[in-house]
């Protein structure tokens, strides 16, 4: 029987559908990128895209209750949205202590995803709920909502457009105000398209994106789609938390007046500072 998104030795109800829907979808390709990270089917096999590998520069604490789905750093702290019906939360937290300082529940029908700021507030997208809350950024007051098709995955802005995934191998480009589609571009390492896009970060021009059940971001040119390279991030955190199967990297912020990046994952009780390093062309 397997075991699907078990946390504190409980099954989490409501979440079992999306995670058995997950399980069953990809555990073959999840199982093989266990395995083998440095050849993982469909990321980089075939792929002479340059792989980087990564340096830990510092760990802090992280909530090993957070099922994080949306990260960002701005203003000296940590910006987070925790998934799972019943766990969905945005949080303020203390980036040396992993202190979660302000915090808001969302209601129990939703399962949050994707974070991103825009001016002064907070845009936190759903799975399945097709609808965005927008909260006031210092106060948390919910402004209004939001609506968009599909599923929402990840979430981040390049300063004049929201980007959003829904784990395909798209990108969708949305008008920050009235979150409508402007544009989209699927998302290509060589000839393999990229699917299971999940946290996304916009960093320097180009979008940082954490592939679902694998160990791998991926640099994305946003203009064209295609995976410009690879981080390998394998061996960042203990197996002991890999051992739980949604236990995934998820989670990327970027802090861009100290040019820091940090990473983190799903019920991850660390969260990393880390420096990448180039591991050269393939
Ligand atoms: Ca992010």
């Amino acid at each position: 029987m397997e075991r699907v998104a078990a946390v504190d030795g409980d099954l989490i109800g409501n979440d079992v559908m999306k995670s058995r829907y997950r399980t069953l979808a990809c555990a073959a390709a999840a199982l093989a990128c266990w395995l083998s990270s440095k050849d993982t089917p469909g990321l980089a096999a075939q792929s002479t895209t340059p792989i980087d590998t990564f340096r830990v520069v510092k760990a802090y604490p992280h909530d090993a209750g957070a099922y994080t789905q949306g990260l960002i750093y701005r203003d000296g702290f940590l910006f987070e949205s925790t998934g799972l019906n019943g766990r969905s939360s945005l949080r303020k937290v203390k980036l040396e202590t992993g202190e979660v300082v302000q915090q808001r529940p969302v209601d129990a029908a939703h399962f949050a995803e994707g974070l991103a700021d825009w001016k002064d507030q907070l845009v936190q997208l759903t799975w399945q709920s097709n609808v965005a809350f927008v909260y006031d950024l210092v106060s948390f007051a919910p402004r209004r909502t939001l609506s968009y098709s599909g599923e929402g995955w990840g979430l981040t802005s390049d300063g004049k457009r929201f980007i959003l995934s829904d784990g395909s191998d798209q990108l969708r480009f949305l008008d920050p105000e009235t979150f409508r589609e402007i544009g989209r571009v699927a998302v290509t390492d060589g000839k393999m398209r990229i699917r299971d896009l999940n946290e996304l970060e916009y960093i320097r021009g180009e979008v940082y994106a954490n592939v679902w059940h694998t160990d791998r971001i991926a640099r994305i040119a946003p203009d064209t789609g295609r995976v410009v390279g690879w981080i390998d991030l394998q061996g960042i955190m203990s197996s002991g938390y890999k051992l739980e199967s949604e236990a995934v990297l998820n989670g990327i912020a970027h802090d861009r007046a100290g040019n820091r990046l940090f990473v983190t994952g799903k019920l991850w009780p660390r969260l990393f500072e880390i420096e990448v390093i180039p591991r050269g062309r393939r």
